[in-house]
């Protein structure tokens, strides 16, 4: 059965209003280009302020920050892969940005995420792998979290979005 708290929508990550917007940051988290570079510009300065309190992070993982001038509450980062072929432990790197995500979201109790596609653009991941991992933890975080209550995957593109689309149709069939 379909799970109506997942909504994939084609827009811009930086105007989403939720408890926390995820950034596909790099392992510096002082910023960047892609939706990295979005971010910052919209929330302004005072981000990267508080970017700078944080050190590095490691891909895999994530951290939380304020949203300042975002119409989201907070910004978690969260470091993906680079695509290296796919035999370097990608997959498994990918998937933990995401479970890493969802657990910064119960410590602090927030209910409704908004993510971009992590690793697809600058990192080079291929779309429909990462579409796959991406949509596999979020229903499965869906299921274990009663206290979820709206994960929206945001696209940038129409075909990106297509791509999210039938993904989830594979893992998650409708009549
Ligand atoms: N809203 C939603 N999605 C967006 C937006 C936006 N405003 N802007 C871009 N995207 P990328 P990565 C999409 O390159 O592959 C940065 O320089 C984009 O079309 O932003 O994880 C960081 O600092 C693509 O589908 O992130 C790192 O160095 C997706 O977001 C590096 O890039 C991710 O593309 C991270 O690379």
């Amino acid at each position: 059965m379909s799970d109506e708290r997942l909504v994939l929508m084609r827009g811009d990550i930086t105007q989403v209003q939720a408890d926390a917007i995820v950034n596909a940051a790099n392992s510096t988290l002082l910023g960047g280009g892609g939706v990295d570079g979005a971010i910052h510009r919209a929330a302004g300065r005072g981000l990267l302020a508080e970017c700078r309190t944080l050190g590095r992070c490691p891909p895999g993982e994530a951290r939380i920050t304020g949203g300042h001038a975002l119409p989201a509450k907070h910004v978690i980062h969260a470091v993906g892969p680079v695509w290296q072929g796919g035999s370097n432990g990608e997959e498994t790197v990918l998937a933990r940005c995401y479970r890493r995500a969802f657990s910064l979201m119960e410590q602090h109790g927030l209910g409704t995420i908004a993510f971009p596609s992590i690793s697809t653009g600058a990192y080079g991941y291929p779309i429909e792998r990462a579409a796959r991992i991406a949509l596999r933890e979020i229903l499965a975080a869906l299921q274990r979290m009663p206290t979820l209550q709206r994960v929206t995957v945001v696209l940038f593109s129409d075909s990106d979005l297509e791509v999210y689309q039938r993904a989830r149709q594979a893992l998650e069939p409708t009549p």
